[in-house]
């Protein structure tokens, strides 16, 4: 009977997914007038409480609204009404909101500012998933047990007395046909009991496992990696991916390949990182070929051990990250080209030693302003990077690399944590498209849904020579952080180290 009382199963295993090991949202952009930084805290378990910041960079934000809702499919388009979020009594531009996520899969979150320029909205794509199933604390179902004991033996015990003595005279014993009768009743209601008991209990099992199912379900599979004609990587999940059907709680769907998403142009964005060192990377675009798979022709790379992460964005604009290992004999192939990049540096080095200026072909640098402060574990900051010449003078050529003016990858050291990030955070840039589309095509009465900065310049030509990315670091540890610009045709990538408290 005990078992009753432990409701919920941990689970050890820790979930990977859309980045790895990041889950937190981060956030930059506009609503309309209005230029918000945004974080959203994800729960831990679904059905659970986000916790959403949001910081104005204005001071004339009156009110902060916020909702969340599916981001494809049924009820995208239907916002339930909206929190009103809670502005702080020190910092005025400061807003935070509790918000339920109900749901597994690709949701987004809308946040109306409202102030003296009028209403405005945008809306920012959450890969909603549960990260465990929580174990029951031990003095709750310590409490839980005594009472179930408690109550079932007085449902029993007091059947029997109703029975027993409900016809007895005041002062008098009840007669031997009664306790007999009522001997008979206490055992059926103790079965009665017991069923019911039995039954609650094969409830809660299905309950329990559907959500494990869920939990399971949105851990994405590994990366398996084929190399044939000594140099053409072939890509594939080492599963289906399977998704869960909102609305029914049972059932789940394969997602197709061939329905996926193009991520600022490219259905799968892979890296390689060489291990342990760390010393090279790369940055490639594998191309959809048939049964499911990606292929890419390898640019020359010394044979060695690399690390596998593969984004894809699923039609819902549920973003994955397939993770896996590859051991690859010397290639033979041409330098990266187009969209593609490779970069080389130092190795990763015990103690860490921490950088702030990174060199790029050409004599010219990449400066992190970082400040003097430490950084800190799920602190949001906005990571602000400056280009230079080889003189010093700010950068000047600098056009979009895929539409964005930077790309960061951000990895620790035990590769427990990787997150591709933009200037607009840390969502995926085609979930974040999927968002605004539902958000124009929203008939909101009174609100002016106005275009999100996505981080891509206008005029091309005249990229500013700085970039800033909001992210906060999951958890302390040594990280490596790369960042990527496209300067004269030409993509450059700096390294940053990094330790965090
Ligand atoms: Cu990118």
């Amino acid at each position: 009977m005990r078992n009753l009382l432990i409701f919920f199963i941990l689970l050890a295993s820790t979930l990977v997914h859309a980045h790895v090991g990041s889950a937190d949202v981060y956030y930059e952009g506009d609503a309309g007038p209005y230029h918000l930084f945004v974080t959203i805290r994800l729960p831990q378990v679904i059905p659970g409480v986000a916790e959403i910041q949001v910081r104005c960079a204005s001071p004339d934000v009156q009110t902060i609204q916020v909702a969340s809702l599916r981001l494809s499919g049924l009820g995208s388009n239907l916002p339930p009404v909206p929190d009103v979020a809670q502005r702080s009594k020190d910092d005025p531009q400061f807003f935070t909101s509790n918000l339920w996520f109900m749901e597994f899969g690709a949701l987004q979150v809308r946040i109306q500012a409202d102030g003296p320029k009028g209403k405005a909205e945008l809306s920012i794509p959450v890969a909603s998933f549960a990260r465990q199933s929580l174990p029951m604390d031990r003095w709750l179902s310590a409490l839980l047990g005594f009472f179930f004991v408690l109550l079932t033996l007085s449902v029993v015990l007091i059947t029997g007395a109703v029975v027993r003595e409900s016809t007895v005279p005041p002062g008098e014993a009840p007669q031997a046909p009664n306790r007999r009768r009522s001997r008979i009743v206490m055992a059926l209601a103790l079965i009665m009991v017991v069923i019911i008991v039995y039954r609650g209990r094969a409830t809660w099992n299905v309950e329990a496992a559907t959500y494990e199912r869920n939990v399971n379900l949105l851990k994405p599979p590994r990366a398996e990696t084929t190399l044939l004609d000594g140099n053409r990587l072939v890509v594939r999940p080492a599963g289906p991916l399977m998704v869960p059907l909102v609305g029914q709680s049972q059932s789940a769907s394969a997602v197709k390949m061939d329905e996926l998403i193009p991520d600022h142009g490219h259905v799968m964005h892979l890296f390689l990182i060489r291990l342990p060192g760390m010393e090279k990377m790369w940055h490639l675009h594998p191309d959809l070929v048939d049964g499911g798979a990606f292929s890419e022709r390898l640019p020359a790379m010394p044979a060695g051990q690399y690390q596998v992460f593969a984004d894809i964005v699923d039609k819902n604009g549920f973003p994955w990250t397939l993770v896996g290992n590859v051991d690859l004999p010397q290639i033979n192939g041409s330098s990266a080209m187009g969209d593609d990049s490779a970069w080389e540096g130092a190795r990763l080095t015990a103690p860490l030693s921490e950088s702030t200026v990174a060199p790029l072909s050409g004599g010219a640098r990449v400066v992190w302003e970082r400040g003097a402060d430490s950084l800190k574990a799920n602190v949001p900051v906005s990571f602000k990077f400056r280009v230079e010449e080889k003189d010093g003078s700010p950068a000047r050529g600098l056009e979009p690399y895929m539409g964005m003016a930077a790309h960061a990858q951000v990895v620790c050291f035990d590769l427990s944590v990787f997150a591709h990030i933009h200037p607009a955070g840390s969502v995926s840039m085609a979930a974040l498209d999927m968002a605004q589309e539902r958000l124009m095509a929203q008939p909101s009465a009174g609100a002016t849904a106005m275009a999100m900065d996505m981080g891509s310049p206008h005029s091309p030509a005249s990229l500013p020579p700085k970039v800033s990315f909001p992210y906060g670091f999951p958890h302390p540890g040594d990280y490596r952080i790369f960042v990527q610009i496209k300067q004269s045709g030409k993509v450059q990538t700096a390294a940053f180290d990094a330790h965090v408290q």
